[in-house]
């Protein structure tokens, strides 16, 4: 499998040579899809736009024409850093560890990399730079989106209607938005066969799935069961599917409804190790979470365990509403 994704990456990488302009779009896109196995782990972090990155792939979201500042971080001894934008305009660079790059302004995926050229350590930004979106319209490109509330809730900034949503393709699905994330796994499931589609998803509700699939490896269990069976909901499908909740935090990309799936029989698993799957399984998903968003606060939020109906098994919704509420 690793031997294959090199494969296709040279193969991508000598057309760009070759060819340039295009296909240079092209390999940067197969860097997006597949990561690069010719690159080593970072061993730094970064920041940007608040948010501290750490791991080989992020994704960053960004408004067209938006500047955005970026920062390693943590940065061993003995390092020479870059910024490869890889022709997407040009970094300003502010001194050895930080610079300032300008987002295209035409919407779309743009993989730039943080290099660590003496010893190729490496991070892959995938920047997705947002297709603006106009609250009054209700649809974006033929996508149903809906009505967003034209006013934020008290004290709740980020409940605003959003001024831009990141396209989906049916070719962007696999690209990664953290090691173990893909653009993929956020789609509301709405409109299956149309494309393209739009998705919100909150850096910080990344962050927290990753720390909860850490958890689940630290608890012995297989982090790649961990499932998200529903991420993005435009306000059009939230309401179709009878809810009234008019700020769902699922509708700002900052909520989802998780359980873990690692014998991929399509339902929660038997996490308690009673015998049967049950509410308690949910509720067992929920407690880890909990301890977890009590060492990291930053990521508090919604937690709630729900028992499995005739659609589906047991799961739990998570968010990062900033404080923490259990029902
Ligand atoms: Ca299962
Ligand atoms: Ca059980």
């Amino acid at each position: 499998m690793i031997r294959l994704r090199g494969y296709r990456l040279l193969v991508g990488a000598v057309l760009g040579l070759l060819a340039g302009g295009a296909d240079a779009q092209r390999l940067t896109m197969t860097q997006a899809l597949d990561g690069d196995p010719f690159g080593a782990a970072p061993q730094f972090s970064a920041r940007i736009q608040d948010r501290r990155l750490a791991g080989d792939v992020a994704g960053v979201f960004a408004m067209p024409g938006e500047t955005l500042s970026v920062v390693a971080r943590e940065i061993p001894a003995g390092a020479d850093l870059t910024l490869d934008v890889n022709g997407f305009g040009a970094a300003r660079r502010d001194n050895d560890h930080s610079w300032r790059w300008r987002a295209p302004r035409q919407p779309g995926l743009y993989p730039i990399t943080l290099r660590n050229r003496a010893t190729g350590g490496q991070m892959r930004l995938n920047v997705f730079v947002k297709t603006p979106f106009d609250p009054a319209a209700r649809q974006l490109n033929g996508y149903d989106i809906g009505r967003y509330q034209p006013t934020a809730r008290a004290r709740d900034p980020r409940s605003a209607p959003p001024r831009g949503l990141v396209e989906v393709t049916a070719g962007t699905t696999g690209v990664h938005v953290s090691p173990h994330f893909t653009l993929g796994d956020f789609l509301c499931h709405q409109q299956p066969q149309y494309w393209p589609k739009y998705v919100l998803i909150r850096p910080r509700l990344i962050a927290k799935l990753e720390m909860i699939r850490t958890a689940l490896i630290n608890a012995g269990i297989d982090g790649n069961g961990l499932v998200v069976m529903s991420g993005y909901r435009t306000p059009w499908y939230n309401a179709d599917i009878g809810n009234t909740t008019v700020y769902s935090q699922h509708l700002f990309g900052s909520a989802a409804d998780i359980f873990v799936d690692a014998d991929a029989d399509g339902e929660m698993d038997d996490l308690d190790a009673d015998g049967s799957i049950t509410a308690a399984d949910a509720g067992w998903l929920a407690d880890l979470v909990e301890t977890l968003t009590a060492q990291a606060p930053e990521l508090a939020g919604g937690l709630s365990a729900y028992p499995g109906n005739r659609f589906h098994g047991p799961f739990v919704h998570v968010d990062v509403r900033g404080v923490a509420v259990r029902w």
